[in-house]
């Protein structure tokens, strides 16, 4: 960790740029990750910092998505291995859903120490990518998944995606959850429920959700599911980077 104060006045954010900085040290997370990182913070400069109602109202219909899927997998990648390594394990728990290490940049290093890092913050199931599933509809390295992990199931979480992947996935009939905070990105678009919020918010408040709702009635989870909208949380929410009028309703 840096010498940052806690009393300085972007203590947090600075907090979250020493654990991506740990993680690119450690292999977890790729070069590329700083990059990612940095595009992720100048959004969430302009949303305020906190999660506002667009990122609420995803959040809640995430949660019953998840808890209505037949098969729930949680992917993850170098930054979000490096950012939320304990709460991926705890949504994991809660959810009975297999984590699977899915990576875009290549590295078969990378994604084992990614693996031993969610085992060493308590995730039970961790799968790995193999070459007997191959994702259709995309040829990066991101194509090669667990049979009985992504290859199978119905309702995928994809945090921080750069997009060909979530596109593939939902051509091969699945629905995708995402978190990212650029509400302009292909994949905040061609997602089924996208979380415009910063990932370190978002997990906490998704497992809360997740919580609060798992002795729901289906019918109470389709409804939350079917009053999301979501050209309207993207329209709320862009509208919200550009400085329009959310800031008041939220
Ligand atoms: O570990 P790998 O090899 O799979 O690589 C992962 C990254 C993230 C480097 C890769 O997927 C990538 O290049 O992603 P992009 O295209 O930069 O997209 C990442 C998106 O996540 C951008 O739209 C960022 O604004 C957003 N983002 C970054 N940090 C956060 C975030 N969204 C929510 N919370 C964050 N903390």
């Amino acid at each position: 960790m840096s010498d940052v104060p806690a009393s300085h006045p972007r203590y947090l954010s600075l907090t979250l740029r020493d654990r991506i900085v740990a993680g690119v040290e450690r292999g977890i997370t790729s070069p590329h990750g700083l990059i990612a990182h940095g595009r992720g913070e100048a959004y969430d400069y302009l949303i305020g910092e906190r999660t506002r109602s667009f990122g609420r109202r995803a959040t809640r219909a995430a949660a019953a998505l998840l808890l209505q899927a037949k098969f729930p997998v949680l992917s993850v990648n170098g930054n979000t291995a490096a950012l939320v390594p304990a709460e991926l394990g705890e949504l994991a728990k809660s959810l009975q859903a297999p984590l699977e290490v899915n990576i875009f940049h290549a590295s078969k290093a990378r994604e084992q120490v990614i693996r031993d890092q969610l085992i060493a913050h308590g995730a039970q199931t961790v799968l790995m990518p193999t070459d007997q599933a191959q994702l259709d509809f995309i040829e990066s390295n991101r194509r090669f998944v667990h049979p009985q992990g992504i290859y199978r199931a119905d309702v995928i979480f994809v945090p921080l995606e750069d997009g060909d992947r979530c596109q593939a996935l939902r051509r091969m009939g699945k629905k995708v959850v995402t978190v990212d905070l650029n509400p302009l990105s292909r994949t905040a678009r061609q997602s089924s429920i996208t979380i415009v919020d910063n990932l370190v918010r978002v997990m906490p408040n998704l497992i809360n959700e997740v919580s609060r709702l798992k002795d729901d009635k289906a019918s109470t989870l389709t409804e939350i599911i079917n009053a999301y909208n979501h050209q309207q949380i993207l329209a709320a929410a862009e509208r919200a980077v550009r400085g329009g009028n959310e800031l008041k309703n939220s």
